[in-house]
């Protein structure tokens, strides 16, 4: 079946705020950044108005640098609570649009439109009723792409900026593909170009010339990501984890029952550890922790503690745990089976912010 998704991206967020707010800087190259203290500043531009990426700036130039080619701009210091709350603005917008919404930092995000568009045409519609509805209520422009898969809605995004809508169809999609760079690709960036271009693969066009096992062969599982994405196959769903879902767990039954306790404890280190990855995967906390052991004659027991505030600490859970073994720990029945579950899940929006003020 083929899917609608759509990924929309601010047109240079923080600069575009700034523009809002001070309407006399429209059309004119606004750098925000470090301070450029007249070609002597050090730090580098987070980012710059598409008037100023003509004189050849972008995000992550030395400010220095970004002084000699554009005196004339505009440099402003970043104020991450504005980009924040106007972040989450536009995100309350676009999760109106499907429930099926996945927000990707601060100024990404990918809807799931297969059952609330009829076709692309229809997309098409919606998409500008979404941009209108942004430039409205908060005042910044987005652009959006719109695809069969992420990946490619992804790719699709950055064809036409600013306040640009590009849909790829499953017919056209490797037309536009063709001519690009193989660092349009999501997964190819500055080092893995090298090792591309070393093998001869300039184009996306010399990737789809090639057949899947070429691509494994040269360059592993890398290879085999980059060809699927490039030819439509990315089945990753846009809600890919849903908070709604009430708790993260793990358990594991022994191959021989124990009550060896560095052996048990072992074992609570490693449950711990797969949990902690999805944990950090989907940016959560959670409030309750729950011990789960079974004894060798099945008798099984749970034993939960919930903190009164959310955490995702790897290191809190396991002295948790601890602390609630220590109820069984003079039972003379060995273990059988040891899980830990994680509920009480909440999205960590404070993470967030901390990683835009790291950003700049
Ligand atoms: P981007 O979406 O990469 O850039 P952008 O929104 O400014 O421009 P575009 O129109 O091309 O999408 O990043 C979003 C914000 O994140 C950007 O406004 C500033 C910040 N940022 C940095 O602070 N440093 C960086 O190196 C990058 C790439 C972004
Ligand atoms: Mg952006």
């Amino acid at each position: 079946m083929n899917r609608i998704v759509f990924h929309c991206d601010i047109d240079c967020f923080f600069a575009a705020v700034e523009i809002r707010d001070n309407p006399e800087y429209k059309n004119k190259p606004v750098i925000i950044g470090a301070d450029p203290k007249l070609g002597k500043g050090r730090g580098v531009v987070s980012t710059c108005s598409y008037e100023a990426r003509k004189f050849g700036l972008h995000s992550g130039m030395p400010i220095s640098q970004a002084y000699q080619k554009c005196p004339h701009g505009i440099y402003l210091r970043p104020n991450f609570e504005k980009y924040s709350k106007a972040s989450k603005k536009v995100m309350e917008i676009l999760s109106l649009y499907s429930e099926d919404f996945q927000q990707v930092g601060f100024d990404e995000a990918y809807l799931e439109m297969t059952n609330i568009c009829l076709n692309f045409d229809d997309a098409k519609v919606i998409a500008e009723k979404i941009q209108n509805e942004i430039v409205e209520k908060v005042g910044i422009t987005i652009s959006i792409g719109i695809a069969p898969t992420k990946s490619l809605a992804k790719i699709a995004t950055d064809v036409n900026k600013p306040n640009g809508i590009t849909i790829f169809t499953p017919e056209n999609f490797k037309d536009f593909l063709k001519v690009m760079d193989v660092t349009k690709v999501p997964g190819i960036g500055k080092k893995s170009k090298v090792y591309y271009n070393k093998k001869g693969f300039e184009k996306i066009r010399d990737i789809l010339n090639v057949p899947l096992v070429k691509m494994i062969e040269l360059f592993g599982k890398h290879g085999e990501w980059v060809w699927k994405i490039v030819n439509g196959h990315d089945n990753r769903k846009v809600k890919e984890y849903d908070v709604s879902r009430k708790s993260i767990s793990k358990e594991r039954t022994f191959f021989e029952d124990s009550n060896d306790f560095n052996f048990i404890f072992s074992k609570i280190i490693e449950l711990n550890d797969k949990i902690n990855k999805t944990i950090k995967k989907h940016n959560l906390s959670f409030k309750t922790i729950t011990l789960k052991i079974r004894f060798e004659r099945f008798k099984t027991y749970t034993r939960s503690k919930t903190l009164s505030f959310p955490i995702s600490d790897k290191e809190i859970v396991i002295d948790v745990i601890l602390e609630l073994y220590n109820e069984f720990s003079k039972f003379k029945e060995k273990v059988r089976l040891i899980g830990i579950k994680l509920s009480n899940l909440e999205e960590n929006v404070k993470n967030k912010q901390t990683t835009l003020m790291n950003y700049a």
